[in-house]
């Protein structure tokens, strides 16, 4: 019998990606894609898509019913820059989707979860260098709030109700198929983008802004491999850290310089700086690395050997 999943928020910078990656590996069918609006042609037009309101309980439990769903992936989330600017609606729709799924997979209507956490569940008072898995946590954005308490409740409900909930706190994610998405690590998505198209870009951080940051290959890979290891490899429930590499605005910049030599950029701090000084510039995996089998493949050289490839067909 296929496993069948359901994606809440297939057409966001994860969703997208993920989408595509677990219909290559479940079977397109297998693999329904939601999300509050057809955001994204290729996840609606390359297999079953459905419109769901990820806070509307009834909705996702009709879903679930509808296309017999084994597996959830709540992807849906208001990331940090955007949540500062609307913080009510941000918590509401970062905890209370969780609830909903947690709730469901309570009841038995889901046999397993997967839901992202981040490294914005650190603040200005944990360690900066190798993060370790288990520290000081006072998360200082909505969205790190957020992530923060989304993680005690992923482990209560592993605890209390035995549900099978599996998490991963990403670090800053660069993708060339989904545009930047309202994150404070984004500009090392922009950078790209802008790169190409008008050869310099203006940084929204200052250039030693060093940050955790992984390639959404890496990214994709880790997803799908906690969720596919067996149950009692998956020791922490709250959230597992995860690094690939750390670089600050000055380093990738001029690793873009190494492709397009005219390249240049410039750099006009705003709101945004204050929430990436409060993260780690570098975090501590070594649990994920031991617990699960977890290893990255992409550094900065190669990922922007990837990036550069496919953004310039694009
Ligand atoms: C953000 N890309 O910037 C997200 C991420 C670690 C940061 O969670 O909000």
């Amino acid at each position: 019998m296929s496993t069948k999943i359901l994606i809440i928020g297939a057409c966001g910078q994860i969703g997208t990606e993920l989408t595509q990656k677990l219909r290559q590996a479940y079977g397109t069918e297998n693999v329904i894609a939601s999300d509050i609006r057809k955001l994204n042609t290729d996840v609606v037009t390359s297999g079953p898509f459905e419109v769901v309101n990820a806070l509307d309980y009834n909705q996702i439990e009709s879903l679930i019913e509808k296309h017999q769903i084994d597996e959830v992936y709540l992807m849906a989330a208001l990331l940090s820059a955007t949540a500062e600017k609307n913080p009510a609606f941000a918590w509401d729709l970062n905890m209370n989707s969780l609830f909903h799924v947690l709730n469901l997979a309570k009841a038995g209507k889901i046999k397993k979860i997967f839901w992202p956490s981040s490294i914005a569940v650190f603040g200005p008072t944990t360690p900066k260098e190798q993060t370790p898995q288990y520290t000081i946590m006072e998360p200082s954005t909505v969205y790190g709030i957020s992530k923060q308490s989304g993680e005690r409740w992923c482990e209560y409900y592993h605890n209390i109700y035995g549900v099978d909930v599996r998490s991963i706190r990403y670090p800053g994610l660069i993708s060339w198929s989904s545009p930047p998405g309202g994150g404070t690590t984004d500009y090392a998505v922009d950078i790209y983008y802008k790169a190409l198209e008008d050869k310099k870009y203006e940084c929204f951080l200052s250039e030693e802004t060093k940050m955790p940051m992984m390639y959404m290959d890496d990214a994709i890979k880790a997803t799908i491999g906690i969720m596919q290891a067996p149950s009692e490899n998956v020791k922490i429930r709250s959230s597992y850290n995860l690094a690939a590499m750390s670089f600050t605005p000055k380093v990738i910049a001029a690793e873009i310089k190494k492709h397009i030599p005219e390249f240049e950029i410039t750099y006009a701090p705003d709101f945004r700086q204050k929430i990436a000084d409060s993260w780690p510039a570098s975090i501590d995996d070594s649990a994920a690395r031991a617990d699960w089998g977890w290893s990255h493949e992409f550094d900065l050289e190669k990922m922007t050997t990837d990036m550069l490839n496919h953004l310039s067909k694009k």
